[in-house]
């Protein structure tokens, strides 16, 4: 690889350790654990994993194991995950991934993955649960005169990352926008307990760090320049059922200010990954929602549309994850949306305290829900890791309040989304206080369990599942163990088992 040398390294100590990727890799050992920047697509290295992996490939290729961990923001794209794990180059990551050759790998066994709340990753990095951090890999949009790092379009852990690392290689990525300078704010103010102070975000456009990454010039063994485009999927256009969920759920927001359970303007927004999640912003277009706010972890396209139609007066999140054409608007646009957006690191966006003191709405997707209304975000039929639980559990036990949105049923009406008993538990049905399919939306607030399942069965399941699903509660309600939470355990599990053995949970 040839070098590049961009004016975007202004510090000329730094910008004497430009290297090639392929040297800045011979820093890293087999066994050592790597810190990677990215976050759902955003600011991951893109040169020094691919060189790993080509590495990797050559060393497994002469019979010599190497294989590293990997710690992460939350999903990253094809050049990290992708490549490192089609190299069989991972042998324990997390948090948060949606690769699907790491999916695979994770599933078939051969990837161990810790799969964690994305709050607690930096403090648990902290408190020295997770062991030693050897080098950090973190993409950056430029260096100042003075060394400070200029963020990219993603901040996730990499303040952590660059404080508990070793050794610190940096990717300088010059397709990132400039204009992205000052949209930041990375709070320098966490500390162990017992010496934690509350942290002073009273607002979600409030900003109460600094707009650069601190780095011990020392430490920054290697930097690697870069002009590579984040991975920027595009979005499913909504669907039909995607939009009667944006319906049901812009009915319910009305609903909440009528009776003064919520201001004209809402609280702060917090959405969900994915293609219903999208939707739902896109729904909250055409509402009479105005000055709106989001305090929530990526900004994707719907937010962007929100901002430009000037329903939204400012979104918060710690990372991008934007289609091609809205990450072109974006870039054409930077300097106008650079005041109303902040990007922080993911224990401040996600950050338990805040999430609660703020009043966030939480909308998040779900795998399944059970009549009782636990979620299952994560795991089909309860052992396929589909992608991570991500922030939604940071959002949903601290929210306002907590919706969970779905289709009704999965993989061509085969699977039914409201199961007996769900094969796995990420949300307890504490934290979930509204479900919402296309079919209706269940408001489960101060309802006990034989009150849920009733209106999740009639409200939420599809119309083709909600006999057996009457009948299966029916039943438990009269030969159940105990009467409370009504089931039966020899029963709850077998939709799941059904759809193992042919294909279909239906009868
Ligand atoms: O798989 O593409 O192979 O067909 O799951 O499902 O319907 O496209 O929905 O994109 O909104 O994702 C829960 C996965 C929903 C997401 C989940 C299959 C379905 C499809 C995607 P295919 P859809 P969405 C904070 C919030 C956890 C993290 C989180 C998610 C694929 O929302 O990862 O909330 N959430 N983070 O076919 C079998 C079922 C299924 C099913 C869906 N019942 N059985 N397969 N699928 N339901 C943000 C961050 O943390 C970054």
């Amino acid at each position: 690889m040839t070098l590049i040398q961009s004016s975007r390294i202004q510090n000329a100590a730094l910008a004497a350790k430009v290297v090639t990727a392929e040297e800045a890799i011979t820093h890293i050992q087999p066994g050592d654990t790597l810190g990677l920047s990215g976050f759902t697509g955003s600011g991951y290295p893109k040169a020094v994993p691919l060189a790993l992996a080509a590495h990797m490939e050559a060393e497994h290729a002469k019979g010599n194991p190497f294989r590293v961990r990997v710690w992460t923001g939350a999903s990253t794209g094809p050049e990290l995950d992708g490549a490192l794990a089609k190299a069989d180059g991972i042998e324990f990551r997390l948090p948060y991934n949606s690769d699907p050759i790491a999916r695979e790998k994770i599933n078939s066994g051969r990837m161990n993955y810790f799969d964690m709340h994305l709050s607690q990753v930096a403090p648990m990095a902290w408190q020295g649960f997770l062991g030693d951090l050897d080098v950090a890999v973190v993409e950056v949009s430029g260096i100042r005169p003075d060394g400070a790092l200029i963020p990219s379009s993603s901040v996730g852990n990499n303040k952590t990352w660059l404080d508990r690392a070793k050794r610190v290689i940096l990717e300088v990525n010059s397709w990132q926008n400039p204009a992205l300078e000052g949209m930041h704010d990375i709070y320098y103010g966490t500390a162990l307990p017992p010496h934690r102070k509350p942290i002073p975000l009273i607002h979600p456009d409030d900003r109460i760090g600094e707009s650069t990454f601190r780095c011990d010039p020392d430490k920054i063994i290697a930097i690697v320049e870069t002009a590579a485009p984040d991975r920027n999927l595009p979005f499913a256009a909504p669907d039909a059922n995607a939009k009667a969920i944006a319906a049901h759920l812009l009915d319910f927001l009305e609903h909440e200010v009528r009776v003064g359970r919520m201001p004209p303007s809402l609280l702060p927004l917090q959405s969900g990954v994915g293609n219903v999640a999208n939707a739902v912003l896109t729904g909250l277009l055409n509402s009479p929602f105005e000055d709106m706010t989001s305090y929530t972890e990526v900004i994707q396209d719907g937010m962007i549309d929100l901002l430009d139609a000037g329903k939204l007066r400012m979104a918060s999140a710690t990372a991008f994850s934007l289609s091609p054409e809205a990450a072109a608007r974006l870039n054409t646009n930077m300097a106008r949306y650079r005041d109303r957006m902040i990007l922080r690191p993911q224990e401040i966006s996600n950050h338990p305290e805040l999430i609660r003191r703020l009043g966030c709405i939480a909308m998040n997707g779900l795998i399944e829900a059970d009549i009782y209304g636990n979620v299952n975000s994560t795991h089909v039929m309860g052992s396929r890791i589909q992608n991570g639980i991500g922030g939604s559990g940071d959002f949903a036990r601290n929210a306002y309040v907590s919706i969970f949105l779905t289709p009704s049923t999965a993989k061509g009406g085969a699977i039914s989304a409201i199961v007996p008993q769900v094969a796995h538990v990420d949300h307890i049905t504490q934290d979930v206080q509204v479900i919402i399919t296309e079919q209706g939306l269940a408001d489960l607030r101060g309802l006990a369990p034989r009150q849920r399942s009733k209106l999740i069965i009639e409200n939420c399941a599809h119309p083709d599942f909600r006999p057996a699903l009457r009948d299966y509660v029916a039943r438990a309600e009269k030969d159940s163990y105990g009467g409370h939470a009504p089931g039966l355990p020899r029963e709850a599990l077998s939709w799941h088992q059904r759809f193992i053995d042919t294909g279909s949970m239906r009868f």
